[in-house]
């Protein structure tokens, strides 16, 4: 029979509930509900529509609960990381959730290191330096005298605000609490010292919970509305990322992940922070893991290229689905050209298709208006920072990676993940698509004692879904090719 476990997926692009069903050592998850998501426009900053994906939520609870037949013994929200929204003393929103793409952070990484020294802040959160952190966006509140700031007593991360709207807990799970920037990843507890150095309010942050906590149940006003009986809700590896890594299906030690979605993360699982020099300067991440695990990697920009070439070219009349991109990236020139995917000028919305030409004009290269030619170079590019970062991910870490396993949305995409398993020279394994609601729901399943640990989790997600295997192809040419690669990021590093 198994036990049923609703999961709350929420992703930049889409959110998703699903219903998983967990048996002695297999997991069968449906799609019960998807919908759009992408910022929204309020005023000249971007927002997440969050009225509208609460909405979606709380309907997709009602159809799983009903879809299991009223049988169901958790729930819990996952979502991607850094954003947040700030409560008032009575408890609720003081503002729209920001997207962590506004502009707000601009210049904040330079005014956080005239306050307090870079490597000090690494020494202590282990995370890599991004704006879109939530300590950068902070910072920017903070400098601005922002009115919602001053209002604000609570800060809790997206999937913990849909959680304490669900259970009526405020809390901050440890796996998404981890991507701020605000941890101290040694004691996994608020960090006193970034929060003195940068002089910003540590009394907004609540209580840390582990991953796979019972944190409530339903409230009554949420089951009267849906008319349901309670559910139990768990705080699962609250982090997306987190959630995918705990479902990768892999069981020795020599692996590397790729969480592929609009974010590429690269890394692998290690038992302690690493926070020496050569991780610093590669700019690698430590965000907590589930299991007592962290997860050492690095941001790359992901399919976000792709999807905000495809939003421009829809605005201009041209819809095409991902399939249909992918077809025409297939029949174009390879090695067009390459990006510096990271490229800072990508990170904000709009214009992608200008920009990349903007680029590429910028770094000697050829233009193009070939819709399947962009999207070639976009592929092209991210396969080969992928072996970039696994090269970094081997010295920085120690650990020689032989398998990589790609799991999330991107894989998906099967011309990039043949083109990574070419551009890096090792196997890569796909699967699952839907890592991060399995992971959701594993942990729930653990958290309820169903399952003993994530090393049951993964075997479970390998007997449950069909895996992909991609050998690499053309070494020659892209060991050509990636000197090339690495002499333009060379060149560019100095131009920009
Ligand atoms: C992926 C993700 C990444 C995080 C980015 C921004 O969905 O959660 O892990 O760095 O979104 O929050």
């Amino acid at each position: 029979m198994g036990k049923n476990y609703i999961a709350v997926d929420l992703g930049a692009e889409s959110g998703r509930v699903m219903l998983g069903n967990v048996s002695n050592d297999k997991l069968e998850l449906k799609e019960i509900r998807r919908f759009e998501n992408g910022a929204v426009d309020q005023d000249g900053t971007l927002r997440w529509d969050f009225a509208r994906l609460f909405c979606e939520i709380k309907k997709g609870i009602g159809e799983a609960i009903e879809a299991a037949g009223g049988k169901v013994e958790g729930l819990a929200v996952d979502s991607w990381g850094v954003d947040f929204g700030l409560l008032d003393a009575e408890g609720d929103l003081v503002e729209y959730p920001y997207c962590y793409r506004d502009s707000r952070t601009d210049g904040m990484l330079e005014k956080a290191f005239e306050l307090m020294d870079k490597r000090a802040i690494y020494a202590n959160s282990g995370v890599q330096f991004m704006q879109i952190n939530t300590v950068y966006q902070l910072l920017s509140m903070k400098l601005n005298n922002s009115p919602a700031l001053a209002r604000a007593r609570t800060l809790l991360f997206t999937a913990d605000l849909i959680s304490y709207l669900l259970c009526g807990r405020k809390y901050a799970e440890y796996t998404l609490a981890s991507t701020s920037q605000l941890m101290n990843m040694e004691t996994g507890q608020w960090s006193q010292e970034i929060f003195d150095g940068l002089g910003l309010p540590i009394e907004l942050m609540p209580e840390v919970v582990t991953p796979g906590i019972r944190v409530g149940e339903l409230s009554p006003e949420i089951c009267s509305e849906l008319n349901c009986e309670p559910v139990p809700v768990y705080a699962a590896g609250s982090h997306d990322t987190a959630s995918a890594v705990a479902a990768v299906p892999a069981s020795d030690e020599n692996w590397a992940y790729l969480s592929s979605g609009t974010w590429s993360l690269l890394g692998v699982e290690v038992p302690e922070a690493i926070v020496t020099d050569d991780a610093f300067e590669m700019g690698f991440t430590n965000e907590g893991g589930v299991g007592g695990t962290i997860r050492f990697l690095k941001n790359i920009m992901g399919l976000w290229l792709l999807q905000e070439c495809r939003r421009d070219w829809k605005e201009q009349g041209r819809e095409l689905s991902y399939g249909e991109l992918a077809e025409m990236a297939g029949n174009a020139e390879p090695f067009f050209g390459f990006l510096d995917v990271n490229y800072d000028e990508f990170l904000a919305p709009g214009d992608m298709p200008a920009k990349i030409n903007r680029y590429l004009e910028k770094t000697g290269q050829k233009t193009t208006e070939d819709k399947g030619q962009m999207a070639r170079l976009i592929l092209d590019s991210l396969a080969m920072r992928y072996r970039r970062e696994i090269q970094k991910v081997e010295k920085a870490s120690g650990r020689a990676v032989e398998v990589l396993h790609v799991v999330g949305g991107g894989i998906k995409n099967e011309l990039l993940c043949q083109l990574t398993a070419d551009a890096i020279g090792k196997k890569v394994v796909t699967g699952p698509a839907e890592a991060t609601a399995s992971g959701n729901i594993l942990v729930q399943a653990m958290g309820a004692g169903q399952i003993d640990s994530v090393e049951t989790a993964r075997r479970i997600v390998t007997n449950s879904f069909d895996l992909a295997e991609y050998l690499p192809r053309d070494t020659a040419i892209w060991n050509e090719k990636y000197a090339e690669f690495i002499q333009l990021q060379e060149r560019d590093e100095d131009v920009s």
